[in-house]
């Protein structure tokens, strides 16, 4: 058996994108509640509002509403034989505002449910302490984090939640895909950092200093987190899709390891404690006085995380570009690799890719490793017999589980756990769109908002089922 027989099977979702409920509970309004619908076909973007807005959609708001469904959700996960389930807290249901002295009870008391629904199934809770919906409040009335004083918030929240569901969580991370950032796009900084991005303002500096703020707001809650119960695994949490040169001209080698750089450097800063060489270097080039205080530097080498958790889609190309002399992360630099086919939403399908990413990450990182998101985006056919055959999401997760299997049993990487995006159907983060479908279930639920968000089971969810069943054994 290439797998312990321990493997962690299951599947990830985050509170902003499955829950809905967006009003109730108590609940304070997130920056996922004011980013309106996009839409893949017509290439509408996203868009972040002002506040909530009469006449605009904002998917988030009902999203699949697992809120009300969780029961007949968690019931279907463990009909697939779950091991485990990622979802996140949303922090509004904790801290509607984020600087609240006391936490919201009706908040708390959901996710007890939730976790002991799970945990009737022996299905282990995996949580993401911040996954894209931060306060919306924090980021208006504070800056977010470009604001040292978040760090206080989030160490607060982080606390509450570890003091709160110690007997119930023992595998946590702090923030989701924190280095989504690296290219700092108003859309990625209020996505990762929670900050509206202001007129006139160098949007990389700002991502670095609030990233920092972010990294060191991790450190102080793994240490937080350790002092509650030892036994917590704490963990970050990166996005990677791997950066290949074009071709083997030395620049775009050279490209492509910058690039890497310049997007996993947060994986550095979470396991090792600190900075990697080239970072104090870039921001003296830049001129950029930072806010990295010694007592900073301690606390950031005391909290190091338990493990690396990491989502994987797809992977990136580059190629060399001289108005980009020092090779500064930019994703408008990447190309096209013509050796991998794309998804519908132009994500570029590439299984070895994952094993590539789990031999980088081990060559480099001595603490295990978790697969927590890997999926496929498509649009499902519903038949007229209700059935929906989504074989080209087997044939995705089958090549991907066959590398990651490679990757163990052939390279001996320590991987715990494999967590698929996203077990429901559930609202795109990138897109908004409810058609862009992950689920082995089906939610009767469209673009538009139409639908009787009845669940059904795919194709996929009888594969799944047989996956977990012989521990990666079966993948036909
Ligand atoms: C990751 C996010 C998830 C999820 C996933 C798929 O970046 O952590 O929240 O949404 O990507 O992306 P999308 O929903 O845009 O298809």
């Amino acid at each position: 058996m290439a797998l312990n027989k321990d493997f962690l099977w299951g599947g990830a979702v985050a509170a902003h994108q499955i829950e809905g409920g967006w009003q109730e509970g108590g609940k304070g309004i997130s920056i996922a509640d004011v980013m309106t619908a996009g839409d893949n076909i017509t290439k509408k973007p996203r868009r972040i509002t002002d506040g909530v807005l009469p006449g605009e959609n904002y998917p988030n708001h009902e999203a699949s509403d697992f809120y009300h469904h969780y029961k007949e959700d968690i019931a279907l996960l463990a009909e697939m034989g779950f091991k485990c389930f990622r979802t996140s807290i949303a922090w509004t249901r904790i801290f509607p505002n984020c600087d609240e002295e006391q936490p919201n009870e009706e908040g708390l008391k959901f996710y007890d449910n939730v976790f002991d629904e799970c945990l009737k199934y022996g299905i282990e809770p995996i949580v993401t302490l911040s996954h894209f919906e931060m306060p919306y409040y924090m980021a208006k009335h504070y800056g977010g984090f470009r604001n040292r004083k978040c760090i206080d918030f989030f160490v607060k929240f982080a606390t509450v939640c570890f003091d709160r569901y110690k007997d119930k969580v023992k595998y946590w991370m702090t923030f989701n895909e924190i280095n989504n950032q690296a290219d700092p796009t108003p859309h990625h900084l209020v996505q990762e950092g929670a900050i509206l991005a202001e007129e006139g303002e160098d949007l990389e500096y700002v991502m670095y200093q609030s990233a920092h703020y972010e990294l060191v707001a991790s450190a102080l809650a793994v240490k937080a987190g350790h002092e509650i119960n030892p036994n917590f695994k704490i963990g970050c949490m990166i996005a990677m899709c791997p950066v290949y040169p074009y071709s083997c001209k030395p620049d775009d080698v050279l490209a492509a390891q910058r690039f890497m750089q310049g997007k996993y450097w947060y994986t550095d800063v979470h396991v090792k404690g600190k900075y990697p060489n080239w970072l104090p270097k870039k921001f003296e080039r830049k001129g950029w006085n930072m806010d990295i205080t010694n007592e900073d530097l301690s606390i950031l080498k005391e909290g190091t995380v338990d493990y690396i958790a990491f989502s994987y889609y797809m992977s990136f190309a580059v190629e060399a570009n001289e108005a980009n002399p020092y090779y500064d992360y930019l994703e408008k630099d990447f190309v096209k690799n013509p050796h991998v086919k794309a998804s519908d939403w132009g994500w570029q399908i590439d299984a070895t890719g994952l094993r590539y990413a789990l031999n980088w990450f081990s060559d480099r990182f001595d603490v295990p490793l978790m697969i927590v998101e890997n999926g496929f985006g498509a649009y499902d056919k519903v038949e007229a017999d209700g059935t929906i055959d989504d074989s080209y999401r087997i044939e995705y997760l089958s090549n991907h589980i066959k590398a990651m299997i490679d990757a163990v049993d052939n390279e001996g990487v320590n991987l715990i756990g494999y967590t698929m995006w996203a077990p429901i159907d559930i609202v795109s983060a990138s897109t908004g769109e409810m058609d862009k479908r992950y689920g082995f279930v089906y939610v009767d639920k469209n673009n538009a908002g139409e639908g009787t968000l009845n669940r059904s089971k795919k194709k996929s969810f009888h594969w799944y089922k047989q996956v977990i069943a012989t521990n990666g054994q079966n993948l036909v």
